[in-house]
């Protein structure tokens, strides 16, 4: 609890609420913002609104106040949080982390970047040159990571389209010495003529436009007639600086010239695919713009031959024979995209992948240096509901439910852990588990994961409208699920191919258009040996599967559903065996502005957030424990037993003297090492006490300097 703010500014921690009421926690919440507290804490999770505007808090000067202090002693921060980690990391050797969640916008990813900057700033107070060059790796990871996997949305100008944790290793001294970074479901988005291509495209193509030294005349004519017919060209000029940026961190990071040619090269042929069109002349799909079939041939470093060849056939195997079966028109198609996307998921896997071989740790033997303790971040994408969602945006949610679970697990479970640990009775507060929605998404047999993949794997018809069914007959009675087949009266279901979930956050109608399609996410073999067979050695390590021929057998690849649903489990799981520290992002406005705190849509979030139950957890619970030393360091000089000693067997005793001899007994518990106290108002009676104590010793000091005394 931050003790030394004024109360103009709204009560910095949410358990000093004189209520806990929703009333009271959105006053509270609205003041803090318009005084431009964006941060508030309950207890030791963090509370954060979007300011929507530069804040001066993050400098040098900034890190230097929170640096080594304890929670309470200076304002609500995240800087306060990352050190608090980093202090449980380094006096107790425990492994970390920091899980930062909110929906689309609220703030995520900026947090993130600040608690790494903070992490490093407090970090290798010698200098080590070896510590330096791992810290600026791990920023600048950041950097390279957002440029390939960030987009506009409606929701957010700057979206994560990708689930990022990252851990950052330490060694015995505190020091990072490297890290590794997870990535989760990359939303890939169809590159498509004359469509507005989503921010990281404009850095893609800018890229690809500053890097002419690997481009032909050619190709730059294309692209920039590419740019032409997207409206780019004016949009692209702003971006100059976020090129240079991204190029640099590249370099910096570590990757050789080689690598960066190829990853411009690798974009630059997903855009031209964009604009590949076919056609039909008699029984003959054909490309219609063959020349891009060239470009594509340069830039892939493949023969041409074999690049139309793959775009327009099939390789397939039939017993012992392999026939070459041409592709429809519509064929043809999803191939290209199919390719297109296949391409820049594999980049940007394969980015994430040089960068963990590059800043994974090196030359570390425990048995010398001590336990390598670990600091993991969590941003990932947030909650999320557009006009229409698909696939992504339900795995994204579904993320977000298992995050939630686990926040409520971990809130309860730490508290909970906390008074027994201490010897003292715990009490139980209600609250919404989302275990329920957590079910109807992964179950065994019986979730909406294994209904589409069931669906993916029928014999005969395979369509969205057969996994639909599949869902209505196994969920009709589900509170959490309906469709527009079981609830046909209800105008928010307004296509025969909707269903709607009741997710924690709020109620989210999904097409089912896809959803077969991006499940299996399946590539023509045909693509995967041209890339294999690739000249280009940085490419072809891509794509090692092309290496089987087409007579071997491959197993179904796992679908996209159960790799999400795997990776979400494993996620979790490590959580799980750290020490959490949470940042909760609140969203203020939908339209991005720093002004206006829309009362309904903060209420919204803090009520499916559960912080409000956070609170009154918090607080049935104890609204404020110490340990008993430092408890004495700051109140002793109330008691005539502890000031300015005392002489009692341990300071535990002390302590329930002076809380008896000032009348707080009844509102005390005292565990084994911390004395824990219920109401707010028995802290604000001894912060009272101790000021006029303080005021007093100050004025018999002043006396005793002058010579009055
Ligand atoms: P998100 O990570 O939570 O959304 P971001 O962190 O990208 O959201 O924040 C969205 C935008 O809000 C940023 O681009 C900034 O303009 C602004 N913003 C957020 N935090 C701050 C801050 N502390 N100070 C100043 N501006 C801020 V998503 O990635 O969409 O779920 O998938
Ligand atoms: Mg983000």
């Amino acid at each position: 609890m931050a003790e030394h703010e004024s109360l103009e500014f709204g009560k910095a921690d949410f358990v000093l609420l004189d209520n806990v009421s929703m009333e009271e926690f959105m006053a509270n919440l609205k003041l803090r913002f318009e005084k431009g507290r964006i941060y508030t804490y309950i207890g030791e999770v963090v509370v954060s609104v979007n300011p929507y505007r530069a804040m001066n808090i993050y400098g040098r000067d900034t890190v230097e106040q929170y640096k080594g202090r304890e929670l309470y002693e200076r304002p609500p921060h995240l800087f306060a949080i990352a050190d608090a980690a980093y202090k449980a990391m380094k006096r107790r050797n425990k492994d970390t982390c920091i899980v930062i969640s909110g929906e689309s916008g609220a703030g995520k990813t900026e947090a993130s970047k600040y608690i790494m900057q903070y992490i490093a700033a407090i970090t290798n107070p010698n200098q080590r040159a070896e510590v330096e060059r791992v810290k600026n790796m791990l920023l600048k990871s950041n950097c390279v990571l957002e440029a390939f996997g960030n987009a506009k949305t409606n929701r957010n100008d700057n979206s994560s389209r990708f689930g990022k944790y990252m851990d950052i290793n330490f060694d015995f001294k505190g020091d990072p010495i490297g890290g590794h970074i997870s990535n989760y479901l990359l939303e890939k988005v169809k590159m498509r003529r004359r469509e507005e291509p989503p921010m990281k495209w404009r850095v893609a193509i800018r890229c690809i436009m500053k890097a002419k030294s690997c481009f032909t005349a050619e190709h730059l004519l294309k692209m920039s007639s590419y740019c032409a017919d997207n409206s780019l060209s004016t949009s692209c000029i702003n971006d100059g600086a976020d090129f240079k940026a991204v190029a640099d961190a590249m370099k910096v990071i570590g990757f050789t010239g080689d690598e960066i040619q190829t990853v411009y090269k690798i974009l630059a042929a997903i855009l031209h695919l964009g604009n590949l069109t076919f056609g039909v002349d008699g029984d003959v799909t054909l490309i219609e713009n063959t020349k891009l079939v060239s470009v594509l041939r340069e830039l892939l470093s493949t023969k041409e031959e074999n690049v139309e060849k793959a775009l327009l056939y099939r390789t397939v195997a039939t017993g012992r024979d392999v026939i070459e079966k041409q592709h429809t028109e519509q064929e043809a198609s999803y191939g290209r995209d199919a390719l297109a996307k296949a391409m820049y998921e594999r980049l940007f896997c394969w980015i994430v992948g040089r960068i963990n071989d590059i800043i994974e740790v090196k030359n570390y033997d425990a048995r010398v240096h001590g336990k390598n303790t670990v600091i993991g971040v969590l941003d990932i994408y947030g909650f999320e509901i557009f006009q229409n969602n698909s696939f992504e945006q339900f795995c994204i949610n579904y993320c977000n439910e298992k995050l939630q679970q686990l926040f409520i697990q971990l809130v309860l479970k730490q508290e909970q852990e906390e008074y027994q640990r201490e010897g003292i009775p715990w009490k139980h507060i209600d609250y919404f588990n989302n275990q329920i929605i957590v079910d109807l998404v992964e179950q065994q047999h019986k979730g909406i994961f294994s209904v589409l993949d069931e669906a993916c794997m029928n014999v005969g018809k395979v369509t969205d409208e057969v996994f639909l069914q599949g869902l209505n007959g196994k969920l009709a009675k589900h509170a959490h699920y309906t469709s527009r087949k079981l609830s046909p009266t209800d105008k928010n279901l307004e296509f025969d191919r909707d269903f709607r979930i009741r997710h924690y956050a709020g109620d989210v109608v999904y097409s089912v258009v896809g959803f077969i399609d991006k499940n299996k996410d399946t590539l023509f073999q045909d693509f995967k040996r041209l890339l294999y067979n690739s000249s280009n050695t940085v490419l072809k390590a891509m794509w090692p599967e092309g290496k089987l021929s087409i007579t071997e057998v491959t197993k179904r690849p796992l679908t996209a559903a159960t790799l999400f649903k795997n990776s979400m489990i494993s996620l979790v799981e490590n959580l799980a065996c750290k020490e959490p520290y949470y940042v909760r992002c609140i969203k203020p406005n939908d339209v991005k502005s720093p002004l206006l705190f829309e009362i309904e849509r903060c209420r919204h979030q803090v009520e499916y957030l559960g912080l409000l139950e956070n609170v009154r957890v918090r607080r049935a619970g104890f609204a404020y424990r110490q340990t008993y030393p430092r408890f004495l360091q700051r109140y002793k000089m109330i008691s005539e037993f502890t000031w300015p000693n005392h002489d009692l067997p341990s300071d535990r005793e002390a302590v329930k003297k002076l809380m008896q001899g000032c009348g707080f007994d009844h509102d005390a518990a005292y565990g084994k090492t911390k004395v824990f106290i219920r109401t707010p108002r028995t802290l604000f009676s001894l912060e009272e006490q101790r000021a006029e104590m303080v005021q007093r010793i100050v004025l018999f000091l002043q006396k005793v300097w002058r010579g009055t005394i």
